[in-house]
């Protein structure tokens, strides 16, 4: 009243006429907003030849949707399209707008992501100046909008010509970047410019993936407006949990155009659970507000417990006008524990109090085109971690800080995310503009994610590090002058050991903050005791896989084995006369440059040359399974030395030869089933070590187990030769030996039959079976398998039919197939003897007619 009694009595009367007429003509609602996706048009710069265009969308989805280009994934497409990067796109659309906005106190485009040199203007003046994809973008255009039709204007600028400008401007050249295929995409000079763009990297190529720099309106562009104030972001900060409550702040950060007394609240599925008066400030305030939740259920992983999350919302009322902001929370405990113990220093996550081993993947963006991605895609990736028993997935530094719906797909299934920086592969400016600019992606970015249960660990960059220390980098720096070497790594340090921690401490303080995967400490190089490691000697230095057992860190962070897509995936991209993995088109769907060889190499060591390319590729997606299947179980039997299993990786960007266990049609590969197995909660795994042949089991539940271990020598016509079984107590969260033999006198022992066993072994426990494994003493190229009669009886059942499978010798990795078919089994590539049941649903829409017609089943006997 004070403040207000000083006031001229005109002003006053003036404030409360404005009040009340914006009251009359805005509604209860402080703040509405519309989506701008329609009406939108493109070009070439310069052309003026204007076509529709998608928003969200790119330059090329949009010029494939108007056939000035073709299918750039379908055989060599994509090497007459690397012109698309080098010239600059236009982008316009006219939104009309009426009172209802214009009244507002402010009104702001909100562009969630510009790809990436965006000039905007609107209504003929230029409002904008964008340079960084990973940011939201907000500007006011209040005064420049008028009643009606308005015009919005973008010129994307080429990403190419822009990091030419700047990669000329810098006097030595940054060492790394080795993915961007400069060459490929026909930059001059080949120069490597990818690293002075805020943008995806994968973008300019990969070891997995095509060069397609795309350029356009990647995320959804809303017209916002308000009256008095508007909540510019709600952080729920968890202070205490006990089983009686749960307490939190609530942090609201308002952005207020004027002086005024406002209410906020916080609410629980329409309960208010706390709230406070405020007195706003024009500007950004900053008010909390501490509430508790009582009886407060737990937030779990997969496989440990129910998900379970509680929606809130913070409500900001100003004289009976409100805004909401909805948010999730998951009540939980989360620790990264760095504790010295006797072999060095732990890094596991204590989840509510209980050490957890993580069982995932690495996970890269869906596709090269972003906006295509669909919220279908994005569910079925996640639930393809979930149903393969992963609890954790790595957000790779190469791509793309994820969407929203991302998150929380993983916040409803129990998958926890580590979460890199936007950083991979290569060294990085560190001039100030360009300093903020990361500074503002990861203030942007932090604050859009730091609610979610799901997020465990921000890492600071995908191995530069590892790089800069054992690749060979430092000389390149070296040899361009003496200053480079320290100029280069300062920059490191500018953005790895400052700007990303800094905003991590301020913004998120509870979480951890991992310098480089892999590493020791920030700035320490990996090692084997200390941190988290990527294991490439499996692949690059063709170690053999039965080494993921033993080169073991204290969080395996990476490991990986390519293989093709499957045929019915090949036939989408390539035509019967590229039926061959040498051929241009399927090299040029391998872009491993060892790739090939690689995969021919290690077939070799365990079969004979498959007879022909789709037996290939069957025994290609056998061997990537056997093999990474020794890392799945050897990394957790090394429990709780080893913490942590993330093969590399889950997903693909487009139809390509790569190490993922699903292809870029989300179909599962082999792996994706062993992965299944391998990561079930509780593994018996039969492996040889030293002189013994041993059988482990692995137990994550946070209960103990009684369980009988039943463990058979079979011949492969099915004949028991040798079986003993035992009840076993396991204790809660363990790893630990149930058998073992002297290796060389059981094999000595077996030496008639060990081309003609199996050891089989299952744990069950009240008649369920919880794990299953086989283990072969000879590779497959020694054992004597011979073709099985294989039987099935097909039965309509929901969602599709079950399929009962009988067989009078082993099957080895039977394979069923649907041709070009849609459908998913319940299991495939597995091992059968003649005594077991098998029963397998197929969840489809095709009739039984078109099965009988369509279902193909092999053996591996029968690809050689
Ligand atoms: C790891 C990853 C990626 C790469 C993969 C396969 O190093 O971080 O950079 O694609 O290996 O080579």
């Amino acid at each position: 009243m004070n403040a207000i009694n000083r006031w001229p009595l005109l002003a006053i009367l003036a404030l409360l006429f404005t009040v009340a007429c914006t009251t009359n003509e805005s509604g209860p609602d402080l703040m509405i907003q519309k989506e701008l996706n329609t009406n939108w048009t493109f070009s070439q710069a310069g052309e003026n030849e204007w076509l529709p265009a998608t928003v969200p969308g790119t330059v090329h989805t949009d010029l494939l949707a108007n056939e000035k280009i073709e299918d750039p994934f379908y055989r060599l497409n994509e090497l007459d399209q690397q012109w698309i990067d080098k010239v600059d796109w236009e982008y316009k659309s006219t939104f009309t707008v009426d009172k209802t906005f214009l009244t507002r106190d402010i009104v702001v485009l909100d562009f969630e992501g510009l790809d990436t040199y965006a000039d905007v203007s609107v209504n003929g003046e230029k409002v904008l100046s964008a340079d960084n994809m990973f940011r939201e973008w907000q500007v006011d255009v209040k005064d420049l909008l008028k009643e009606g039709d308005n015009e919005i204007h973008i010129v994307f600028r080429s990403p190419i010509v822009e990091g030419l400008k700047k990669y000329d401007a810098n006097g030595f050249v940054y060492p790394g970047a080795e993915n961007d295929q400069a060459e490929r995409g026909e930059v001059e000079g080949n120069k490597r410019v990818s690293i002075y763009t805020r943008k995806a990297g994968y973008h300019y190529g990969w070891d997995w993936g095509p060069r397609l720099v795309t350029s356009g309106i990647w995320k959804p562009v809303y017209l916002k407006a308000w009256d008095n104030a508007t909540i510019e972001n709600l952080q729920i900060v968890q202070n205490e949990v006990s089983d009686e409550k749960a307490t939190f702040t609530a942090v609201f950060e308002v952005d207020a155009v004027k002086k005024t007394k406002a209410t906020i609240a916080v609410n629980n599925d329409g309960q208010t659970l706390a709230s406070s008066e405020v007195s706003l400030t024009p500007g950004v305030n900053k008010y909390s507000v501490d509430f508790e939740i009582a009886n407060p259920q737990l937030w779990w992983t997969n496989g440990l417990g129910e998900a379970h999350l509680y929606n809130l919302s913070g409500v900001l009322d100003v004289k009976g006008r409100t805004v909401t902001e909805d948010t999730r929370i998951g009540i939980r405990t989360l620790e990264l524990v760095r504790e010295k113990d006797d072999a060095g220093t732990s890094f596991y996550f204590k989840l509510n109090g209980h050490p957890v081993f993580m069982k995932g993947a690495n996970y890269i963006p869906n596709d090269m085109f972003l906006p295509r991605v669909t919220d279908e895609n994005y569910r079925k990736v996640v639930m393809n971690a979930k149903n393969a028993n992963n609890n954790m997935l790595r957000v790779w530094g190469g791509g793309i800080y994820e969407n929203d719906i991302f998150y929380n797909l993983c916040d409803e299934n129990g998958i926890l995310i580590w979460q890199d920086f936007m950083f991979a592969c290569a060294m990085f400016p560190n001039n100030p503009e360009f300093l903020d600019n990361i500074k503002h992606e990861a203030i942007d970015n932090v604050k859009r994610l730091r609610n979610h249960p799901s997020i465990a660990l921000w890492c600071g960059n995908n191995e530069i590090l590892t790089a800069w220390n054992t690749w060979g980098w430092k000389k390149i720096a070296a040899d361009q002058g003496d200053d480079v070497t320290e100029k280069v790594w300062q920059a490191y340090v500018d953005i790895f050991h400052k700007t990303l921690p800094d905003v991590v401490n301020e913004y998120d303080p509870a979480r951890s903050y991992w310098g480089s995967s892999p590493s020791s400490g920030l700035g320490v190089q990996a090692d084997l005791v200390n941190g988290d490691e990527h294991y490439w000697g499996v692949w690059w230095a063709k170690e053999p896989f039965s080494t993921y057992a033993t080169h073991l860190a204290r969080f395996m962070s990476e490991y990986g084995f390519q293989s093709f897509p499957e045929m019915a995936s090949v036939r989408k991209y390539a035509e019967p006369e590229d039926y061959d993995i040498y051929s241009e088109v399927m090299e040029s769907h391998q872009r491993s440059s060892i790739g090939n060889g690689t995969i021919e190499y290690y077939m070799l060591q365990e079969y004979k040359k498959p007879k022909d390319f789709e037996s290939f590729l069957y025994v290609n997606h056998v061997l990537q399974a056997d093999g990474i299947k020794f890392g799945l179980e050897g990394h957790r039997r090394a429990m709780p030395f080893c913490m942590g299993s993330l093969y590399w990786q889950i997903n693909d960007v487009w139809p390509v030869a790569s190490w993922s266990s699903t292809d870029y049609y989300q179909k599962w590969k082999a792996l994706q089933y062993y992965v299944k197995k391998g990561f079930s909660q509780v593994l018996v795994s039969p492996y040889e070590e030293g002189i013994k042949f041993k059988v482990g089991i692995v137990n994550d539940r946070l209960e103990p187990i009684q369980a009988e271990l039943r463990m058979q020598m079979v011949d492969f016509d099915g004949k028991v030769i040798w079986e003993e079984a035992h009840l076993v107590d396991i204790p809660a969260n363990s790893s630990d030996d149930y058998f073992d033999v002297n290796k060389n006198e059981w094999r000595y022992q077996y030496r008639r039959n060990l081309k003609n066993v199996v050891f089989t072994t299952e744990l069950v426990e009240n008649g369920n079976v919880l794990s299953k494994n086989y283990y072969y003493f000879l590779p497959f190229k020694n054992l004597s398998v011979k073709a099985p009669q294989v039987e099935y009886a097909i039965t309509k059942a929901d969602n599709g039919f079950d399929i009962a499978l009988r067989t009078d010798k082993l099957a080895k990795n039977l394979f069923l197939e649907i041709g070009d078919e849609e459908g998913f089994f319940s299991d495939n590539y597995f091992d059968m003897l003649p005594n077991d049941k098998v029963s397998i649903h197929l969840k489809t829409d095709i009739s039984e007619e078109k099965l009988n017609e369509v279902l193909t089943i092999r053996t591996l006997d029968d690809a050689f």
